[in-house]
This record gives C-alpha cells, structure tokens and sequence, in this order.
C-alpha cells in the first residue's frame, strides 16, 4: 500500500478544506510543495502546455505517465492526475490505474466527455457529454484494476461547463457515485460560484467535492470552507506565473542583450541545483567515489579595528559590524560558501573575542596594531592548511557579489586579481585606495583581452592609473608553493613589518609570474566610513 495514497485519501475524506496546486514537470511539483501544499494536480492543461501542445490529447498518455513519474519521484506528497476522459473506453481506464500505481500517483480524476477531450474553457457548451451507463463502465473498470484500496478515481462532472442544468448534473454525479466515485469534481466555467454551490447544496455530503475556482477566482475561500467541499484545486497558477516571468526575462534579454538587467531577478544557479538536490549526490561522491582531500581556502583578512566608524567599533573590529541584521564578515563568508568555498582562515587583531562566527578558522595577529596586512597574510598562510587546491585572499572589510567570485575563477593563471575601473570614485571621497596599472586599459570592445599587472601603489600617478584593486586575490594550486616561500620571505624582511597588501603583488610581478587581472565595474564596496555602512545595507 502506498503512503501517497493513504495521504490523499485523509485530504479527501477529512474534515477540513484542503488544497491542491497545479504541478507539470518535476521543478514545479517540488516547488508545490515546498510551499506547504499537502497535495498536486497534475492538470492536462499545464501538462500539455508544458510540451508546447493544446489540451485537447495532442499529448499522448504515456507521455503524461512519463512526466508523472518524475513528479512522483521528486516529492513525497500525493499527485492526483487529470486523466481527461481516461484516454478511451473502460479497457483504457483500468489500463492507465495499473500504470498509475505503478508510479506512486495517488489518484485519478476522469471526466464525462469523448476522446480528444477539449479544455473546459474552450466552447464549453458545443461539448459532448459522455453517454452516463458508458462513462460508469470507466468508472467501474478503473476500480476494479486498482490494487490498493486506497487509490482514488475522482470523476468530473461536467454537465454546467456543456450547458445543461443542476439536475443532469445530480443525475450524473449519483450514477458515477454508484458505479464505484470516490468523490465528484464539480466543474464550472461562471465567474461567480453560483452553480458549483447550487451542486453541493443538493449534493450535501453524498460524497466528497471537489472544485476548480479559476473562473470564479475572485470567490472568497471561506466561502468554499463554509459550504462544506472537500478540496479546492488551483489548476493552472505555478504554469501561468512561470510564463509570466519567462515572457519578462526573455524579452529584458532579447532587448539588452546583456545578462546584468536580469541576474539579480531570478533564482541563482545554486537553487537550482538545491532544488535538484544536487548536494546529496556530492555526499554520495563522497561515500562512493576515491576521495579528493583538496579543496579551495580563503584567507579573509580582517585584523583592523576600523576607527573611522567611531562607536561602532568600540568593542568589535570593523568586520563585524552589522549590515542588514548581520556582520560584514557573514556576508563575505555567505560569497565564499556559495560559491562552494568552506575552508576559510579569518585573521584576527582587535578584539578577537567579537569575531566570533561558527565554522571559520582563525587566526590572531596580536600586533595587529604594529604590524601591516602582509604580516597578517603571512601569518595566516603559516597556519592554514596545506597546499593542493586554489588560494583566495581578501579583506574583511570588503563585501562583493558572487559575480566578483566567479570572474575571479575562470582565468586559470597562477595569479589572478580583480580590479575595477572606476578607480576615480576613491579620490571623489578621497579615500585610501590601492591603485594598478596593467598591460592594457579595459575597454568595452576587447575586455575578454588578457590583462596582466604591472605595477600596484597608493601612490601611483593617475594617468598611469588603469583601475583600483578590490583586494581579491587567487592563486591557483599550481602558484601557492612559490607563493608561500614569496610571502614567508616578505616577512621575514623587517622593512616589511609595516607592508600593505599590494606589496606582495609587486613583489609576485618581480619574481617574473604574471599576475593576470580581470575588470569589474562595481559589485564590490570597501567599507571604511559610516556613508559607506549605508551603501552597503542596499548592496544585495
Ligand atoms: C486542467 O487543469 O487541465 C483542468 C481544469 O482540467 S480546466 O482547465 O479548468 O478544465
Ligand atoms: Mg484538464
């Protein structure tokens, strides 16, 4: 027996209203119920409109019992199916029972029409009716091939949508009822509930009802819940607002050519991959596949108080001081982590005590306050684990959006930092800024060209200016041994002790590595002054 079917039956037969939502493919069906819904419908109208098609059997039902089966195996709550008129005679019915148990679907809903069915909504009133003692012997034979008891066949009435009255449809809801239903679906294409609630007055509670409100949208539920039916169906919402979106997206795309108008709106890749659960099969890699020790490291340097925010950082460092609810340093970590890094080294100085996240290592700097970021850099690289996979380095008070993290991976040079254009916005606010000059300008034209550094410096002329560093480094597992001896040597030079970060870049050039760069325009922020804190709090 399956539990799906004992599921929907308690939905059925309970007391209470219950709800189904539209599913036709295995994304929407996991979204339905992730969403709380209790149960799916799997309409013929979003089914066949999912494979492009009318809703008039264009589809053939195997392919529909091809969908299901990955509905079904997507989720764990029950599917009820919209078979149409049940594919055929009664010799169809039983066979498409067998098939639907055989793929866990719980329940089918049959309706008094001829193959190929048309949309309810199409014409209803030019609509065939089935003849009442042939759709019984649906019914009947759909019954009798069930194997666990509590497979339901829900028939459809759909005398109102063919425009005959209340008493055909009573006729014919008892008849089905007889012949085997275990509830009715009463249809109607009115805007108001009116013949849907004229049914169940009469009908009372002979058996369950259930009810399509998409013409009659606007009736409140309580209305529904008041007159005693059993489970409403929203029959076409997840497709509808999919096509919504898609029209919008497609045409923002096809007009901007460009994916900047459109990315910050939709599900990012990894909810995708959540919603394909894509980390049980990385756990399964891990249990079943030769195992790969390596993993890409961050080191976040985040030693400095921060004293230009004044209060604010009275008891904490910089790092920690909140945007949106959280610290600057859980956002940067929430980028590292998406981006599938976990294995990350913070530096700390000040008050150590208030960093402070879970699932970080740390390190303490404590002469942080006599001491330059190299120091910190070093320090953290004698702790950090060993070498094997790439390197990320970067400052804690520095937030960027996984746009940064994924133009930064793709290059695969040893030494590869991200810089932006609009190095002029430092000076306008006239803040510290590490400024680079490359092997070429970035230009809209040719900005796939490879870039390398030449030289990095606060003090670097302005026409010699190509952009400012975000402070993002990476050096790739084939660069970290020589860039460990690189950094272990700048400390241990005493002219170093007060070193800024952008040293090291110099000094990589000088070993004779090329230090590839990519440009970004924004999607960074240094925070550094309270304007910069509120920046930040609209930096999504
Ligand atoms: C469906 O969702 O396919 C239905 C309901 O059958 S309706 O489109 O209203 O006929
Ligand atoms: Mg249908």
């Amino acid at each position: 027996m399956s539990e799906k079917t004992r599921q929907f039956r308690r939905l059925l037969d309970g007391d209470d209203l219950e709800f189904l939502i539209d599913a036709h493919n295995g994304i929407s069906a996991k979204v339905g119920e992730e969403a709380g819904f209790k149960g799916l419908w799997a309409g013929g109208l979003c089914m066949s409109a999912q494979y492009g098609v009318r809703d008039s059997n264009e589809a053939s039902w195997t392919q529909v019992l091809e969908m299901l089966e990955f509905m079904a195996d997507a989720t764990s709550i029950p599917i009820l199916l919209d078979g149409d008129t049940g594919y055929g005679n009664f010799n169809n019915v039983r066979r498409l029972v067998r098939k639907l148990e055989q793929r866990d679907i719980a329940a089918v809903c049959i309706e008094d029409k001829l193959y190929p069915k048309t949309n309810s909504f199409i014409d209803g009133n030019k609509q065939q009716l089935a003849d009442i003692d042939e759709f019984c012997s649906r019914i009947k034979a759909g019954k009798d091939a069930q194997s666990d008891d509590d497979f339901a066949i829900i028939t459809r009435v759909e005398a109102f949508i063919a425009g005959w009255g209340l008493s055909e449809a009573l006729r014919r809801a008892e008849a089905y009822r007889e012949a085997g239903s275990d509830g009715i679906l009463i249809h109607s294409a009115l805007t108001t509930p009116s013949e849907i609630l004229a049914f169940k007055k009469e009908w009372s509670d002979r058996s369950p009802v259930l009810i399509v409100p998409t013409k009659y949208y606007a009736t409140p539920t309580e209305v529904f819940r008041e007159a005693g039916f059993s489970i409403v169906i929203w029959a076409n919402h997840l497709l509808r607002a999919a096509v919504t979106r898609m029209q919008d997206c497609a045409s923002a795309l096809a007009r901007d050519q460009h994916l900047m108008s459109i990315e910050d709106n939709i599900a990012p890749v990894r909810e995708i991959f959540r919603l394909q659960e894509a980390s049980e099969l990385q756990d399964a890699e891990e249990r079943y596949l030769p195992h790969n020790n390596h993993e890409a490291q961050a080191i976040i340097l985040a030693a400095s108080r921060g004293a230009a925010l004044g209060d604010l950082t009275a008891n904490r460092p910089k790092t920690m001081v909140e945007v949106r609810g959280r610290p600057l340093l859980a956002h940067i970590v929430d980028a590292y982590n998406n981006a599938g890094i976990r294995n990350i080294t913070v530096v700390r100085g000040y008050s150590p005590d208030a960093v402070n996240l879970p699932a970080l290592n740390y390190v303490d700097n404590a002469d942080y306050a006599s001491t330059g970021e190299l120091l910190s850099l070093a320090r953290a690289m004698e702790a950090s684990a060993a070498d094997g996979d790439d390197l990320y380095v970067s400052f804690g008070d520095v937030i960027f959006k996984r746009y940064i993290l994924d133009i930064i991976a793709e290059p695969d040079d040893d030494f590869v930092i991200v810089v932006d254009t609009n190095w002029q916005d430092s000076v306008n606010v006239g803040r510290a800024a590490d400024y680079v000059h490359c092997t070429e300008s970035h230009t809209r034209h040719d900005f796939y060209r490879e870039v390398y550094l030449e030289e990095a410096g606060e003090q670097l002329p302005e026409e010699q200016r190509h952009g400012e560093w975000t402070g993002l480094l990476k050096v790739s597992a084939n660069g970290l041994p020589a860039f460990r001896e690189l950094v272990a040597d700048l400390a241990a030079d005493p002219e170093n002790r007060h070193a800024k970060l952008y040293s090291m870049l110099n000094a990589v050039i000088r070993r004779q590595h090329r230090l590839r760069v990519v440009y970004t325009t924004g999607h960074w922020l240094d925070v550094d002054s309270l304007s910069d804190i509120l920046v930040a709090s609209d930096f999504t």
